[in-house]
């Protein structure tokens, strides 16, 4: 009976009658923010039909040449969320320096941290794109947050979750206890739970990263590459399957529905980056996502979670997903560090290790 299924909004309210700590304000924050992703999946689906003429684009904070629907979806995020009285500011990859919630709006204890179109260079492909956001609290007392307020380490979410704006509309968002997927039901205009308590298998045969990058990684990731595409013959002694979607948002849906592993490590490819992606705003939500459904986020070398921000554009290599498979890469990254790691060889890439070159 559709009536009876439970609503993000049901969901929320309910875990917070639950919760021993209740966020005030909170389910009010979510609900905008839900609203923001409904508005963001209608105009995503809209497609080439909706005339985005007069949309001014420009390259971004990140060097990118910004798509309209990265402007419309980012307008919609912040002109969703800025007038409720729950938030003291906001963070946009699409947007230079924090936003400062307007005067004639009241200020909450919340900061919220977001991308409002991850994937959007899929757009023009109708591929799957998404919006990825992370809630903290605003420190207390602080009403005109700087810079540096947002600078809290991914273990200070109260909340993160993500929108998938694809086949179907699905919001998958965490509170601190498990994680819960809703699936947006077009005749009611509601997102609706469909996928409670969503775990991630700990082991798994499928890999996502973008070989095409294999020259400028680390020989740990190189390693662990090219022992998945040896498969069976090698190391491994099972053979591995390859996804690459080019929208994290996506890639990790794909990993909590069915496991997997997903990593964009740190590579040589323009030193001045450590990673591709963004540390305050798909990291470390993506991070609290993975961890409370059981998978894994590092950096190689650290968790994700712990990370203290240096800038609210920081860039971090990720490697994600099924425990056992980032477990493996840590302890990778760690034998290279320590000059301990085995020579390996492989005909695909050639030989490669600290023992050999070829
Ligand atoms: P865009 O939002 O610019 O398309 O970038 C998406 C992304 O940040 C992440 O969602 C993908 O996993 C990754 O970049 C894809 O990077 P490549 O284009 O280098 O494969």
């Amino acid at each position: 009976m559709p009536y009876r299924r439970t609503t993000l909004s049901k969901f929320i309210i309910e875990d917070q009658r639950r919760t021993a700590t209740p966020e005030p304000g909170l389910t009010s924050l979510l609900n905008d923010i839900q609203t923001a992703c409904k508005l963001i999946a209608v105009a995503a689906s809209r497609g080439a039909v909706a005339v985005v003429g007069g949309v001014q684009t420009q390259v971004n904070v990140q060097g990118e040449q910004q798509k309209p629907l990265d402007v419309i979806a980012n307008d919609i995020m912040v002109g969703t969320c800025e007038w409720g009285g729950q938030l003291a500011g906001m963070v946009s990859e699409e947007m230079d320096q924090p936003y400062d919630i307007p005067a004639l709006y009241p200020r909450g204890r919340y900061l919220l941290v977001f991308d409002p179109l991850d994937g959007s260079s899929n757009i023009d492909v109708n591929m799957p794109v998404g919006t990825i956001f992370s809630v903290l609290r605003c420190p207390e007392g602080v009403s005109e947050p700087t810079l540096e307020d947002f600078l809290q380490p991914g273990t200070a979410q109260v909340a993160a979750g993500y929108a998938i704006y694809g086949p179907t509309a699905m919001m998958v968002l965490t509170l601190g206890a498990g994680v819960h997927g809703f699936t947006l039901d077009p005749e009611i205009g509601a997102f609706t739970l469909t996928h409670p308590g969503m775990t991630i298998p700990t082991e798994t045969r499928e890999f996502a990263v973008n070989v095409s990058n294999e020259r400028f990684w680390e020989p740990p990731v190189r390693r662990y590459v090219d022992e998945c595409i040896e498969g069976a013959a090698g190391p491994r002694g099972a053979d591995f399957n390859m996804r690459w979607i080019a929208s994290m948002v996506a890639e990790v849906h794909r990993i909590l529905v069915r496991g997997g592993l997903f990593m964009y490590p740190r590579d040589t490819k323009d030193i001045t980056k450590p990673g591709r992606l963004r540390l305050m705003y798909e990291a470390n939500p993506m991070a609290m996502i993975m961890e409370q459904a059981g998978g894994a986020a590092s950096t190689g070398r650290r968790r994700i979670l712990e990370i203290a921000p240096e800038g609210i554009h920081q860039r971090v290599p990720v490697i994600l997903g099924s425990r056992t498979e980032v477990e493996r890469l840590v302890r990778y990254h760690a034998e290279y560090d320590a000059g301990t790691d085995a020579p390996f060889t492989t005909p695909l890439f050639n030989a490669r290790s600290l023992f050999r070159t070829a």
